[in-house]
């Protein structure tokens, strides 16, 4: 073992966490309740379940589409989850329904994959670039890996192994096997959770392989496309660059700049992350920092949002962050959040820890409505009122992911190593570990995001020596801590943003953190074009933004004052409770302007009071404008 993998971090598993919060129970129970029996149906409706019935033949309606086993996978993902933090019979019954018919449709080879089975038959693994074949592998592996994790039951598992087996028999670099690779990342860090699991390295070999492999040349990908043109030939032939698209531009460990569609990007960096802890790679993990380095300076909405444009959803160039026509794909959040959670496992450094916790509780719930059942595919930081949440989609790839990240959030709370507890993320509840031969509960009482106290109560059997370290968010410019009421001076005991407490901690101890939260005037790097003069509003680590329903119809016309107050009061019955800001600004007043569009003289000003409310809570009431950053300035 070097020391990469010495130093790795074991994440807490979802199943030793219970969540019991005020601002995240909540969503948890939609989630369940509302998000996951939505998402059956229309996985139904659509087609998408029956599909796995292998009954579609040419000339019929509804052609199977190439992403739709993955849709259902993340739906069994998500269920899985659920079943292991919210037993729940009649959805055990139905996810057993759904895997007894995915089993059915696996091939004697072990083969799964609706669209090359009944679709186009006969032409597997012919068009890695465009079909998604490896992709909807990665998802199904993904759900067999939850399955078992939540209910113990192999089913699905089993299922996917022999999948993965036959995956391994068609792929590699001996002799016979194809040299190619997924044109969307997943079916990487898939084979890494289902190397854990199993406990079978070839999977892991057979990850490594697909990541080593990536922008080899000579180029699978051309070579592939040379006699055959894949499933999204125009849109493809319509990029500035395929190779960069899918990240296939340049061996990834020569990779240093993120380009190309986002949620490509955050699978692979994930699985990049995976690896180098798993197999010590310091090139992985060097090429993994510079990568991350790039996009969190230079390439991220503020929202924790990624991708700038539509065209290839993904990114363009440094410091392109336009807000009406930001893609900020809530897929690639929550890619953002895998990764994040991943460096943080390799490397305890808070920068990853509040990356994670931006995208969370902006760029990520921003993607479901506060009822469960409406998903937004791009979230943009300004809307003219037309950009509304949806039920489904034809590529329904966002709701399914953000269900299945809801259910299992207990598991991004903690980490631990061999001699340290390790709180990531300020959420009420209670945490089980074992460490040292006994468990060790910690229970967490909090009102984050709205309040910034934290108490930890510690419960053991025995006195024990061991690390807790709780990690000091960035945006926390004062904090106070104590145990046990004694109050502890924090400058040297903090390291790469996390407090270090090294004792003998006794049954009972409570350590209580003090996170000061200001509302902040947050402001852009002037190299982004977009948000000259203007001023976003944050709170702890909440991302804040106006609607017209609390203001006025065009936002534009507001103008924050610099000097102007910003005072937060919290109001139980918006939004599902939450805490509002309200502050000193003008707005242009339309005096005099008759029927001009034009005029040499300046419009009048008039004072009001602005209310903004959380960004991820926007388009939950009636439609109507958006702005996260609003312009600011000196009074009229
Ligand atoms: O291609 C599969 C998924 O659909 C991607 O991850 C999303 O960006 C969307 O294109
Ligand atoms: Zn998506």
């Amino acid at each position: 073992m070097n020391v990469l993998q010495q130093k790795k971090l074991k994440p807490l598993s979802f199943t030793n966490v219970v969540i019991d919060d005020a601002f995240w129970s909540p969503r948890i129970q939609v989630n369940r309740e509302q998000t996951i029996p939505h998402q059956y149906v229309q996985c139904k409706e659509t087609g998408r379940m029956d599909a796995f019935n292998l009954a579609w033949n040419h000339g019929m309606d509804n052609e199977p589409h190439i992403f739709w086993d993955s849709d259902v996978a993340k739906w069994i993902e998500a269920a899985s989850y659920s079943l292991a933090t919210h037993p729940d019979p009649e959805l055990e019954k139905l996810v057993d329904d759904v895997i007894s018919l995915i089993a059915s449709a696996q091939q004697p080879d072990g083969y799964i994959n609706i669209y090359f089975t009944v679709v186009k038959p006969g032409e597997r693994w012919t068009d890695l670039r465009d079909a998604h074949e490896l992709y909807c592998a990665g998802h199904l592996i993904e759900a067999g890996v939850a399955h078992f994790e939540a209910t113990k039951k192999r089913t699905l598992l089993d299922v996917v192994r022999r999948y993965a087996d036959h995956i391994d028999s068609v792929f590699g670099i001996e002799e016979g096997k194809k040299r190619g690779y997924c044109g969307h990342q997943e079916i990487e860090l898939a084979l890494v959770k289902l190397y854990r699991v199993t406990g079978e390295k070839r999977y892991l070999e057979l990850s490594q392989y697909f990541i080593d492999e990536r922008g080899r040349e000579p180029h699978y990908f051309i070579l592939e496309k040379e006699d055959k043109t894949g499933f999204f030939h125009d849109f493809m032939n319509h990029l500035d660059n395929i190779k960069e698209y899918n990240q296939s531009h340049k061996p990834v460990r020569e990779q240093s700049k993120v380009v190309g569609h986002s949620v490509r990007a955050m699978y692979m960096y994930s699985a990049m992350a995976d690896l180098a802890g798993e197999i010590g790679d310091e090139s992985l993990l060097k090429a993994c920092e510079r990568l991350w380095g790039h996009l969190h300076t230079k390439n991220m909405f503020i929202t924790g949002g990624i991708g700038s444009t539509g065209k290839n959803e993904g990114f363009t160039y440094d410091y392109d962050l336009p807000n009406e026509t930001s893609y900020a794909e809530t897929c690639a959040a929550i890619g953002l959040v895998f990764w994040n959670q991943r460096m943080l496992q390799l490397e305890c450094d808070g920068k990853y820890a509040d990356a994670m916790e931006r995208a969370l509780y902006n760029g990520v719930i921003s993607g479901v409505s506060l009822d469960g059942k409406k998903f937004f595919y791009a979230n943009p930081l300004a809307s003219l009122g037309d950009r509304h949440r949806n039920e489904w989609f034809g590529c329904a790839c966002c709701p399914p992911n953000i269900a299945r990240l809801l259910a299992s959030l207990g598991g991004y709370i903690y980490s631990q190593s061999m001699d340290e507890l390790i709180v990531h993320l300020y959420i009420q509840g209670e945490a089980k570990f074992d460490l040292h031969g006994q468990q060790i509960k910690l229970k967490q009482k909090t009102e984050y995001p709205w309040n910034g106290k934290v108490t930890i109560h510690i419960e053991l059997e025995q006195p024990d020596v061991f690390g807790v370290k709780l990690r000091i968010p960035k945006w926390c410019k004062e904090a106070q801590l104590k145990v046990n009421n004694q109050e502890i001076e924090m400058t040297g005991i903090l390291e790469k943003g996390y407090v270090r407490m090294e004792r003998e901690w006794k049954n009972g101890d409570t350590v209580e953190l003090d996170l000061v939260m200001p509302v902040e005037r947050v402001y852009s790097h002037p190299n982004v074009r977009q948000n000259v003069n203007d001023a976003a509003l944050q709170r702890g680590p909440l991302i804040y933004c106006l609607e017209s329903v609390d203001n006025v119809e065009s936002l534009h016309k507001i103008k924050l004052l610099n000097e102007g107050e910003l005072t937060t009061i919290y109001d139980q019955t918006l939004l599902g409770g939450v805490m509002k800001i309200t502050g000193d600004a003008e707005v242009v007043g339309h005096t005099d302007w008759g029927d001009k569009l034009y005029w040499t003289e300046k419009g009048n000003s008039e004072p009001f009071q602005i209310t903004a409310i959380p960004y991820y809570a926007w388009d939950n009431r009636e439609p109507g404008q958006m702005r996260v950053w609003i312009p600011e300035g000196n009074k009229y």
